[in-house]
């Protein structure tokens, strides 16, 4: 809905081959609808009316011999279905909407670009606040004020910042750990901006690096930059993951790296295609995706590395910008 019709809250939006579309909303997003003013019929339902009947009838009106649907909860399925009463075909697939969204047009990559440039910022107030004696919700809080008091809305995802050994959770969430002296800290974090999401990882060490930590920072980096460098148009997904793994596998440490290499980012943070080891999919221009690969050893800890990433027709450029640095 927020793709299509720019604002949250609509109910559902119908589409006929033909003449104006309808977006139905509940009274309380009915003045917001009216007002977004793009050119569709806007249609209100009351409480207690059921949608599904409503979507039937304007189905029948439009003489709709085969509805495509988006996304549907099985209730509702079967109501449209039962009220359809078999004059209409009912197709659920989600793919058609998906690879509409994973193409970025240039308004979408100027809200990504903004969203990326926040997220920046906040990883740089994040290494700022990394030290031992600090807790992981301070760095958290620092990371995600830096970016709303800079225009971003609500976090793309709940900010990583897990220290110590719970670095090698890749989701390791954040708590009330102290950071110790010599802890790897990985933060992960995203702004949106007008709904649109980035997503953006660093990994720090609170002090001075071991030799060990340091030497899976360095394998780390050289992935990302080497999935980094293959980033294009016309690439499969699963060369762009190969060329990281094969990087962490020569340095002793692919049985480690336990995710894929990356996945597209739009309106939501984690949207397909997914940068799958054993994808055919392949990038196309406009694709927003991210690089992070990570090391991760159990009771040792963690590293990733991640940038969000605009796909070119000949190369790319990262939307998030930041050091690479293990000492923050
Ligand atoms: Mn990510």
């Amino acid at each position: 809905m927020l793709y299509f019709l720019g604002f949250p809250g609509a109910s559902a939006l119908l589409v006929p081959p033909d003449g104006e579309c309808t977006v139905y909303v509940g009274g309380v997003n009915y003045e917001q609808a009216k007002a977004a003013g793009k050119g569709f019929n806007v249609a209100l339902f009351r409480g207690g009316e059921n949608l599904m009947t409503r979507i039937a009838d304007q189905a029948k009106e439009c003489q709709i011999g085969r509805l495509l649907v988006d996304a549907l909860n099985v209730q509702n399925w079967q109501a449209l279905t039962t009220d359809l009463q078999g004059g209409c075909k009912v197709e659920v697939n989600c793919s058609y909407v998906q690879k509409l969204r994973a193409v970025k047009d240039p308004a979408e990559v100027g809200l990504m670009r903004v969203a990326g440039e926040l997220t920046s910022r906040g990883m740089e107030a994040a290494a700022e606040a990394v030290k031992a004696g600090a807790k992981e919700y301070e760095v958290a809080a620092e990371a995600e004020y830096a970016m709303r008091r800079r225009g971003a809305g609500p976090s793309a995802f709940e900010t990583i910042v897990a220290s110590g050994a719970g670095s090698a959770f890749p989701h390791g969430g954040c708590g009330d750990r102290e950071i110790r002296d010599g802890d790897l800290v990985v933060v992960d974090i995203g702004a949106t901006y007008n709904h649109y999401c980035s997503d953006m990882t660093r990994t720090f060490v609170a002090g001075k690096p071991t030799a060990k930590q340091q030497r899976i920072y360095d394998a780390v980096k050289t992935a990302h930059q080497s999935a980094f460098q293959k980033i294009r148009a016309g690439v499969c997904v699963a060369d762009v993951d190969a060329a990281a793994r094969n990087v962490l596998k020569d340095a002793g440490y692919g049985e480690f790296f336990v995710h894929r290499v990356g996945h597209n980012v739009g309106l939501e943070v984690h949207e397909p295609p997914s940068l799958n080891p054993d994808s055919p999919d392949l990038l196309a221009a406009g694709n927003v995706v991210t690089d992070e690969p990570g090391v991760y050893i159990s009771g040792f800890g963690g590293v990733r590395i991640e940038d969000t990433v605009l796909v070119q027709k000949d190369g790319c450029e990262k939307l998030t910008v930041g050091a690479y640095s293990l000492v923050p």
